[in-house]
């Protein structure tokens, strides 16, 4: 199968609902005031945030669909080169591309969103581009956050730097960091405990995994990667927000599209933050991970089947 195949097969839960449910309006009326108020109304409940809806729904007032025209497909080709256009300064392969000098990588985001599994992923990727990866178990709050990353380590083959629970996650990133630039790795993947952005001593300590590393090397973090879970909805919206205003977010991650979330809300953050799109996870296997790339992702989110 190919990477496309897998992508669309993997995202098409959520984007199909979301396709079947834009035909369902479309097919069934002239595009007048009325329709393109439904279009919008759909677009907002589908996450894709209020400016975006308002400015897709603007396109295709603009454009004036002729009714002799498949409706649906020309609809689907506004939403697709919206979709592109605003996303494809947003790509950043090169980020998983072969590199000469240390890169610390900081993967943040709150409880359960996938930050271990994507570490995992990313580790596999960079690994497969010729980059020497380690990995830092700084999530210590429990045993089995660092038992989970000791077993991708062991799945992909990287090495990993480890301390018993309850050790402090900001001198493991210390040790990774250190072994790293003397042994000459190009990567540290830094995993860290899942925290709430509104629990202040817990984004203290966050903070302060990013403040060791500088230590070692001024440039770290080189990356402050934000994993975000496609079914939380709008919530990821304030995580963003609150994430980005401790340390500036360099990436963000989406994970779980391979669910029945609505992939929408990954328009609407792009809109509001411009901020670099690195992957998507379509599933908990090691080669889930899809390098995210706007056309793809437009492509299967018009796709109804
Ligand atoms: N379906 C699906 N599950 C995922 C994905 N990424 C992670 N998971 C699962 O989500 C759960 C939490 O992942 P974990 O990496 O432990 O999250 P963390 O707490 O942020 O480190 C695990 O059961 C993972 O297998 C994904 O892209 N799709
Ligand atoms: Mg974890």
């Amino acid at each position: 199968m190919g990477i496309f195949e897998k992508f669309k097969l993997g995202f098409k839960k959520s984007a199909s609902t979301f396709a079947s449910g834009l035909k369902e309006i479309i097919i069934k009326k002239e595009i007048d005031d009325k329709a393109l108020n439904e279009i919008e109304d759909f677009l907002i409940q589908s996450d894709v945030g209020v400016t975006a809806s308002e400015e897709i729904r603007n396109i295709i007032a603009e454009k004036k669909i002729d009714p002799n025209k498949n409706k649906v497909n020309e609809i689907n080709l506004i939403l697709k080169n919206y979709i592109i256009d605003l996303m494809s300064p947003l790509e950043n392969e090169s980020f998983f591309k072969i590199k000469n000098n240390l890169n610390a990588v900081l993967v943040s985001g709150v409880n359960g969103v996938g930050k271990t599994t994507t570490i995992g992923k990313i580790g596999k990727i960079l690994k497969s581009n010729n980059n020497k990866v380690i990995f830092s178990a700084s999530d210590t709050f429990r045993a089995a956050a660092i038992e989970q990353l000791e077993n991708w380590a062991k799945k992909i083959d990287v090495e990993i730097i480890k301390s018993s629970q309850g050790s402090d996650p900001a001198s493991v990133a210390y040790k990774a960091v250190d072994e790293a630039l003397k042994n000459k790795f190009t990567h540290v993947l830094i995993d860290t405990a899942g925290r709430l952005q509104n629990k202040k001593n817990l984004m203290e300590e966050y903070k302060k995994i990013a403040n060791v590393t500088k230590k070692i090397d001024p440039n770290a973090p080189h990356e402050v990667l934000l994993v975000l879970d496609a079914t939380s909805g709008q919530n990821v919206i304030n995580q963003v927000e609150e994430f980005n205003k401790i340390i500036p977010i360099t990436g963000l991650i989406m994970t779980k599209l391979d669910g029945t979330a609505k992939g929408g809300i990954l328009i609407a953050i792009a809109k509001k933050y411009k901020l670099p799109i690195i992957a998507l996870g379509l599933g908990e296997k090691e080669d889930d991970l899809q390098i995210f790339k706007a056309e793809q992702f437009a492509e299967a989110f018009i796709t109804t089947n």
